[in-house]
């Protein structure tokens, strides 16, 4: 049976409780140009579910890639440089090369540097040992930047097709699969949906949304009669926040529009909440300022650090949000102390999942607790 058109699940009518249903009524009226059910809720509703790919089964999934010619592209999330590297990805994808895709950039604020946050990202990719063609900033939701990875995928086919110097030579060259990955929620589909939108005059879009694995398997869209592209599900970074929260939390913690940075001024022994996330407690030095580049809606309370352990007993889920649910910060609830210094110079600390707090100062002493599998790094600054 058809696939559906918002998830890519395989589609079926006769359980209802089951993914990929779709009435037999609609499947009848639609043949095969159909959203399931649950894709349905989504889009209409803002229904919430619960991820449900393992890294196992994500893993198994893309495996089928190392013994093609494909291209890779690797989505990235410029909020989440670091965790946005498929772990041992090359093992997945063969002698394959990876053009690398930076979205979101309309998120990021004129002060930071997309040149050194390149550099940086070219610098993990190499240790990652990728072989990456190129680094491609984007904002797939403004639709900027969409037709140069267009370009470099067409150019990639063509070089190969090239080379080749028989017939035979060029049947068995010819790449045709080019698949879009990356970790959950980087904005995969909103992608291929901008290429829907602009070039190909499509309407039927692919389902999107703030929770994870919205998409739940390949989907394939041609782009002309004989080249396509393939979303794929996303895998989920348990070193992110985003693997431990709730729908609520992530509308909050996804920034919808550019980041505004909120300075502070801090004194030793004061201490700064980001909601109930993370809290960073300022050990010794001069005054500093330090600048929070994170969602905009993320609330972020100064407070003297004697206080400190008092507010967050009697304001986290209150006043202290994200998380708003004891739930979820049962799931969060074994922490580390991570300490830092800064000898001199400006650094950001990378918390992945919620941003970066730009830190500008000389013989400071900075302890940051959060979750314990929470990826969180001092790294020279970007701006
Ligand atoms: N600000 C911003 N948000 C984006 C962009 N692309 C995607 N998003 C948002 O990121 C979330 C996840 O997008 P989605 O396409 O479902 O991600 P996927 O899991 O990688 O397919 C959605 O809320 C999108 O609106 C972008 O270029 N800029
Ligand atoms: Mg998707």
């Amino acid at each position: 049976m058809a696939k559906c058109i918002g998830c890519g699940i395989k589609l079926q009518t006769h359980d209802e409780s089951l993914p990929g249903y779709v009435p037999l009524l609609v499947s009848a009226d639609l043949g095969d140009n159909v959203y399931c059910k649950r894709c349905y809720q989504i889009i209409h509703n803002g229904k919430k579910y619960d991820p449900e790919i393992s890294d196992n089964d994500y893993y198994s999934k893309i495996s089928c890639i190392k013994d093609q010619k494909a291209i890779v592209v690797l989505m990235i999330d410029i909020m989440d440089i670091y965790g946005g590297f498929i772990p041992n990805l090359y093992q997945y994808i063969g002698d394959n090369q990876v053009i690398i895709v930076v979205n979101k950039v309309d998120i990021m604020p004129k002060d930071v540097h997309l040149k050194k946050i390149e550099e940086r990202i070219r610098g993990i990719a190499a240790k990652e040992k990728l072989d990456v063609l190129s680094v491609i900033m984007i904002s797939a939701k403004k639709k900027q930047n969409i037709e140069s990875v267009l370009n470099k995928i067409f150019k990639l086919k063509d070089n190969a097709i090239k080379k080749s110097r028989s017939y035979r030579e060029r049947r068995l060259n010819k790449i045709r699969d080019c698949y879009i990955l990356g970790c959950a929620s980087v904005g995969k589909s909103t992608f291929i949906n901008a290429i829907k939108e602009k070039y190909l005059d499509d309407k039927k879009l692919i389902t999107t949304s703030d929770q994870f694995q919205t998409t739940m398997d390949f989907i394939k869209v041609y782009i002309d009669e004989d080249n396509y592209i393939i979303d794929t599900p996303g895998l989920i970074n348990y070193r992110s926040f985003g693997a431990y929260l709730d729908y609520e939390s992530m509308k909050v913690l996804t920034p919808k529009s550019y980041l505004k940075p909120k300075t502070y001024q801090l004194n030793p022994d004061q201490t700064i909440f980001m909601g109930a996330l993370a809290r960073l407690d300022f050990i010794k030095g001069d005054k500093i300022n330090v600048s929070f580049y994170t969602s905009n809606d993320l609330y972020i309370h100064r407070t003297k650090t004697v206080n400190a352990t008092n507010i967050y007993e009697t304001q986290k889920t209150k006043l202290l949000v994200p998380p708003y649910s004891l739930e979820e910060l049962n799931r969060l609830s074994e922490n580390k102390d991570v300490m830092f210094n800064i000898e001199d110079g400006a650094y950001d600390l990378l918390i992945s999942g919620l941003g970066f707090v730009h830190i500008v100062g000389a013989n400071i002493t900075f302890k940051v607790t959060v979750h314990k599998n929470i990826d969180v790094r001092l790294v020279e600054t970007f701006i």
